[in-house]
């Protein structure tokens, strides 16, 4: 593939995302990529007590713990998704807030509709992105993504309507859902408000999820709690023990004091 078509993609999937609020880039990782991070992932549900997966559960991993698998670090930092990430929140270095994997075993019936918050209050626009990176297939027949497209900007701040209130549920669950669908090795980002939901997953379901925040917007002092609870860490942890790729996205600048 030339460069000029990777850049387009680029381009495509931050486009996609800011308008749709979900964009997509294919094939980011390469076959050998995907057996490896597979079997790192596999490794890490075992080595953190997970078991080998009960149908109808999803069963979640977060933490820098994650960190010390290279497949699964790997879909942090590598660049394409880095690229995407910066273009959706115009962040040249953007802040790797949480990391994260989840595992959905078959038969399971799916995730119902909503929006990711902790309240329901209004945003500022594009300050965060989550990053999924499949590593087994999802498509209408099995696990798709469901969304809303153009529903995460009735999450965002507006200066036109200052008292803005975020949408109810009731209005989340009757919105208009169309599929995305991508092979093992893609990548799914999604502006965390959009509404969303997945169809129901007759195949072993896994991914591997970062999220993703714009620097000048969430690290402000009052959040950091926040951001230590997300990742089960502490303020003095040793940053020596994150890998190095990882480390310029992981690491907050207050910090620094
Ligand atoms: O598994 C997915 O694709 C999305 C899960 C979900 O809805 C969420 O984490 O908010």
């Amino acid at each position: 593939m030339t460069t000029d078509t990777l850049d387009t993609e680029i381009t495509t999937a931050i486009s996609e995302a800011i308008e749709h609020g979900v964009g997509i880039l294919p094939n980011v990782l390469t076959d050998r990529e995907v057996r490896e991070a597979r079997a790192d992932f596999d490794r890490a549900y075992l080595d953190l007590g997970k078991g080998p997966g009960e149908p109808g559960t999803r069963d979640s991993l977060w933490g820098e713990l994650l960190l010390e698998y290279p497949g699964i670090a790997h879909c942090f930092s590598h660049p394409r998704i880095v690229s995407v990430v910066t273009g959706i929140l115009e962040e040249p270095v953007p802040f790797l807030e949480k990391v994260k994997t989840n595992r959905y075993t078959p038969e399971h019936i799916g995730v119902g509709k909503h929006a990711d918050m902790f309240e329901f209050e209004v945003v500022p626009a594009f300050s965060e992105v989550a990053t999924q990176v499949f590593l087994d297939g999802i498509s209408t027949g099995s696990g798709a993504v469901l969304y809303a497209s153009g529903s995460h900007r009735l999450h965002f701040e507006s200066d036109d309507d200052p008292g803005r209130k975020s949408p109810s549920q009731e209005e989340i669950e009757a919105g208009e859902y169309v599929p995305a669908e991508v092979e093992a090795g893609s990548v799914i980002f999604r502006i965390p408000r959009v509404w969303h939901a997945v169809d129901p997953i007759h195949r072993l379901r896994r991914y591997v999820t970062g999220s993703y925040a714009a620097r000048r917007i969430h690290l402000r002092a009052y959040q950091l709690d926040r951001i230590l609870g997300c990742r089960k860490t502490h303020r003095e942890s040793d940053l020596t023990l994150i890998p190095a790729h990882i480390q310029p996205l992981w690491h907050p600048d207050p910090w620094n004091d």
